[in-house]
């Protein structure tokens, strides 16, 4: 007697799930036209994680930025570092609102020698001796407030010197670049 009762309680709860797992499908088929909203914003953000290739490529190209400190003769950063890559985009701002400034890099221990002959190339090579093979890199000449970028070849590891060149800057407005060889610390 009580085995029919028990089993007629199984099948109206059976019955209840089901209406109710029925009518809860039911209801998020509403729901799912609210979801594709968030779901379009949440893809978008999706496709650069999905250019997997791409951003390991960026990870090859270092983007290190240098400022001089206001009007002070010197950059903002004494010492730049990048572990031996494809390329290097450095870009320079000359916060100074009086002084011309540029970034030049230069190779080991070149640093005193480029800026003597940029002080006798003068003013109309931006004070950088035109074709000097000891300067791996720079960036024009910059008035106040101006921004330059320049782009060059990672280099082989070694410790490099970038120095501003204009005449009499050069005693306290220069740092280290420090290339890794990958896997050096
Ligand atoms: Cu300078």
């Amino acid at each position: 007697m009580n085995f029919p009762a028990f089993f007629l309680l199984v099948l109206i709860t059976a019955a209840l799930v089901s209406v109710i797992a029925c009518g809860g499908a039911a209801a998020p088929t509403e729901v799912p036209a609210d979801i594709p909203a968030p779901l379009v914003s949440s893809s978008a953000p999706d496709i650069p994680e999905s250019a997997g290739a791409d951003s390991v490529a960026k990870s090859k190209r270092a983007r290190p930025h240098i400022s001089t400190i206001g009007d002070e003769l010197k950059f903002d950063r004494a010492r730049l570092q990048e572990t031996a890559i494809y390329s290097v985009t450095v870009t320079f701002t000359n916060a100074s609102t009086v002084n011309q400034h540029n970034w030049v890099l230069v190779k080991p221990g070149e640093k005193d020698a480029v800026v003597a002959a940029g002080a006798e190339a003068g003013a109309a090579n931006g004070w950088i001796q035109p074709d000097d093979d000891r300067v791996i890199a720079h960036t024009d000449l910059l008035d106040p407030g101006e921004s330059g970028e320049i782009k060059f070849k990672g280099q082989i590891g070694g410790i490099y010197e970038f120095v501003c060149t204009f005449p009499g800057h050069s005693a306290t407005m220069f740092g280290e670049f420090k290339f890794l060889q990958s896997g050096q610390r």
